[in-house]
């Protein structure tokens, strides 16, 4: 199966004939962009946003945000059936990544990003309308979706991951790595440490499968074009960026090339920046600078942004770490999973399962707890419950959990310094740990015979009702 777009344009394409865009005039970069936005990835159907007419800059060169916020765009950046109910679409994309085989990306001669290009003190960032996008931001952001693109010295693989991108002159930028255990970091410090720069390209309003791409948690030495080459079925088309030699989508809206130069010998105050928890993490802190050399864009570029919101509003309106997390069940033999879903952002996992011995819930629900990337709360669930519908897991958990009996809390599990809960001397000292409270909200193992049995209808019998008689609720 082949995904039914070639890049961004065509993507924006597929869900306005959805009905899904909203075409927005005369927005301003200020604050605005970023108000309209979070206000429209709050609503229910959290329409994806094309803005035009920007002022104080060039009409036609936009801006994109929202791209995949809801689950019929995240089903349609996968190649799947965008009308799938969204537990149906996770789990089929939870069945082909597993499947999943990598594709290489294939070299093309031309460069759609080379219809406009400027080298060394051509270089000028202001042409692009970058939003300041939450109101205490340190700056405006030019990337907060954006692919930045490296190659490993040593072992000569392409990483190709998503980190934010401020501007902060004419032709410099600051990239933020401040997880040092990620890729994009840990390639610029081999490069660093050598003294060297690290060449780098950032690829700003990239084909939306490189978007999902960068986020995953891939294994070091595997390409992030290798896997969008997969979820598409057809490789990435990529040419030499003409500065750095490193592979640049062909098709990219905006493309920035360089080096990001020894740190911390050479550093910007970077930030402050909102976060996906709804705060600001950090104040202004030295991050690593890039020295813009080479900037080249399409006519009418399309400035590609991702904010993080104040939650549920996510970059996914798919939960594609839910899908992680399922597949990690699966692989060490926890059977009868219906499901995995992720709510508040990341920040609360649920499993359903059919319970077949006493011990299952709890023995998925630590597995859940240790892959739950800053998380503090795991449910599990019965197979009647629907993982996705937070109304339904609340049911489960005040009618079949006793809070004496059915919680255990994991101490010291997995978080970053991005945890809103940290003290000041937590974080300077590294200590970003959290706990992990996992509530069994099943029914106990020994009472299902003898449990109330539940009088609404079962998922099952209410799909028999929605397919006949939804069209006359709507
Ligand atoms: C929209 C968006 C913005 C992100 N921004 C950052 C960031 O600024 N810094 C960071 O460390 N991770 C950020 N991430 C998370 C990384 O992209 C993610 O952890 C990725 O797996 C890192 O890949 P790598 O290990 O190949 O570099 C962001 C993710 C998304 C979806
Ligand atoms: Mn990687």
């Amino acid at each position: 199966m082949s995904v039914a777009y070639q890049d961004l344009r065509e993507f924006i394409a597929l869900a306005d004939q959805l009905g899904a865009v909203r075409h927005i005039s005369g927005a301003q970069v200020f604050h605005e962009i970023g108000g309209v936005t979070e206000v429209a990835a709050g609503l229910a159907h959290a329409p994806a946003l094309l803005f035009d007419n920007i002022p104080g800059y060039r009409s036609g060169f936009r801006v994109f945000t929202n791209a995949t916020t809801n689950a019929q765009r995240a089903a349609l950046a996968l190649g799947l059936d965008p009308t799938l109910r969204p537990l149906d679409a996770l789990k089929l994309w939870k069945e082909k990544r597993t499947g999943l085989k990598p594709i290489a990306p294939a070299v093309v001669g031309d460069a759609l990003f080379m219809e406009n290009s400027a080298r060394g003190d051509d270089v000028n960032l202001a042409v692009f309308p970058a939003p300041h996008w939450h109101p205490e931001d340190g700056g405006p952001y030019i990337g907060s979706g954006a692919l930045i693109v490296s190659r490993d010295p040593d072992e000569n693989w392409v990483n190709a991951s998503i980190y934010r991108v401020q501007v902060h002159s004419r032709n410099r930028v600051t990239i933020q790595f401040d997880h040092t255990g990620r890729h994009g970091s840990m390639i610029a410090q081999k490069y660093w440490s050598k003294g060297q720069g690290c060449p780098v390209a950032i690829v700003i309003g990239q084909d939306p499968a490189l978007f999902i791409a960068g986020f995953e948690y891939l294994p070091g030495g595997q390409s992030e074009y290798d896997f969008a080459g997969a979820i598409k079925g057809v490789p990435i088309e990529v040419t030499k960026g003409p500065v750095t030699g490193l592979p640049v989508p062909a098709r990219a809206e905006i493309v920035l090339e360089g080096e990001l130069l020894p740190f911390p010998e050479n550093s910007l105050p970077e930030g402050p920046f909102g976060e996906f928890t709804g705060y600001y993490a950090a104040d202004k802190r030295p991050a690593a600078v890039m020295e813009v050399t080479g900037m080249h864009y399409r006519n009418n570029p399309i400035l590609f942004g991702s904010p993080p919101l104040k939650p549920p509003r996510f970059h996914f309106g798919l939960p594609f770490r839910a899908a992680g997390i399922w597949a990690n069940l699966e692989a060490l033999g926890v059977s009868d999973v219906v499901g995995v879903w992720q709510h508040v952002s990341q920040l609360m996992t649920v499993v359903a399962l059919k319970q077949r011995y006493a011990g299952h819930a709890k023995r998925a629900g630590l597995i859940a707890a240790a892959n739950s990337y800053m998380g503090r709360v795991v449910v599990v669930v019965d197979e009647d419950i629907d993982p996705s519908n937070l109304a339904d897991v609340m049911w489960a958990v005040t009618t079949r959990s006793e809070p004496s009996e059915s919680v255990d809390i994991i101490r010291n599990g997995w978080s970053s310094s991005l945890d809103p809960r940290l003290s000041a001397e937590a974080r300077a000292q590294g200590a970003t740990a959290n706990s992990k409270m996992i509530i069994d909200a099943c029914k106990p193992y020994h009472l299902i015979a003898e449990y109330p049995r539940a009088s609404a209808l079962s998922l099952a019998a209410a799909r028999v009702i929605e397919e006949k008689w939804g069209a006359a609720l709507r």
